[in-house]
């Protein structure tokens, strides 16, 4: 018997785990839902419609701006900010954080932190993409503007976070801090139903994640570690297998699924290596923590690092508990 549960029945039916949020989170689940079903028509005729290819600008971070992300950006804006539980949003696609203060807004609690579309050079090749979103209680007070602040919190301060892939199905998966769970959405009639319950990585994988293009600039330490994992020992299951798809949401997401590590480390040049602490590696980091996995800049655990900037980098391994640990071993060398 097939027991179908909506993404939005979901939220309230599991609204009791996340107390002082009474509905308002499920009203910030259903902003996001929306905004993720235009992205998900828009990147489906992305090959037919005149929203592939270069926007003409370049985003805060100098990377071409596709003309997905435009668009993915002004939806999710839009419907973040049309409920008024929402003060403010800071997003990879924008300099400096919005605040949302229209009269609607006045005493909204929530700060969002969104990665519109990762991976977007992507799309015009067919690969899976993602949006990634991570959602706080401000700390400011509630009738003042929301400051920078409320933005630079710990990862271990989030309310919620979560990705929808983009994939041969889309998906959105997330977690409010008591387990992660993953909807499959049905274009046909709109609605994401709940197809992974309480997700768990398995505690090992053979599956390593990093671009080995970058590996004469890796630390010795994640030299030596991808050295580990392709040297011929059958009773650890080694060599592993390497997967690398160059979108941070279908790496995981696979990941997640089969057991693995991903890595994106410092290199040459980049100290804080590539992806973005807010609104990439926290939410990735509290999903694999929920479903049972580890997240570290190597040495650290993610969730705890103090943000000091917006847009800041970190490395990032993130995956099965035993593989993370062993690769932060490498790096202790
Ligand atoms: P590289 C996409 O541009 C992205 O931000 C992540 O989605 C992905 O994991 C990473 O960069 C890929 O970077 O340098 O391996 O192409």
């Amino acid at each position: 018997m097939e027991n179908l549960i909506t993404l939005g029945e979901f939220v309230i039916q599991n609204q009791h785990h996340y107390p002082g949020a009474t509905g308002e989170l499920s009203q910030i689940f259903g902003a996001i839902k929306l905004a993720s079903k235009l992205v998900h028509r828009e990147i489906n005729k992305a090959g037919i419609a005149d929203i592939v290819g270069y926007a003409g600008q370049d985003n805060i971070q100098g990377e071409r701006q596709q003309k997905l992300d435009v668009y993915a950006n002004e939806k999710f804006k839009a419907a973040l900010s049309a409920r008024g539980l929402v003060c403010g949003l800071a997003s990879e696609e924008e300099e400096s954080f919005i605040e949302f203060n229209q009269p609607l807004h006045k005493g909204s609690k929530y700060i969002v932190l969104i990665d519109p579309v990762d991976g977007s050079s992507n799309i015009d090749v067919n690969v899976a993409v993602g949006t990634i979103f991570s959602i706080y209680r401000r700390i400011s007070p509630a009738d003042s503007p929301v400051q920078l602040a409320d933005f630079l919190q710990r990862g271990t301060e989030q309310v919620a976070a979560g990705y929808v892939i983009f994939g041969s199905s889309t998906m959105l998966v997330y977690t409010t801090g008591s387990g992660v769970n993953g909807f499959t959405f049905d274009p046909s009639i709109g609605v994401y139903y709940l197809s992974h319950r309480s997700m768990r990585i398995p505690e090992k994988g053979k599956i390593y994640s990093v671009n080995e293009g970058n590996y004469v600039h890796f630390p010795e330490g994640v030299k030596h570690y991808i050295k580990y994992c392709q040297e011929h020992d059958p009773e650890t299951d080694r060599p592993y297998t390497s997967r690398y798809i160059g979108s941070l949401v279908a790496d995981f997401h696979r990941n997640l699924l089969k057991g693995g590590i991903f890595i994106y480390p410092s290199y040459a040049g980049n100290p804080s290596g590539k992806l973005r602490l807010l609104y990439e590696c926290n939410p990735i980091a509290f999903l694999m923590e929920q479903a049972g996995g580890v997240a570290s800049d190597g040495r650290k655990r993610i969730l705890d690092i103090e943000p000091k900037e917006l847009h800041q980098r970190t490395p990032f391994f993130v995956g099965s508990r035993e593989m993370v640990v062993k690769a932060e071993e490498f790096m202790l060398d």
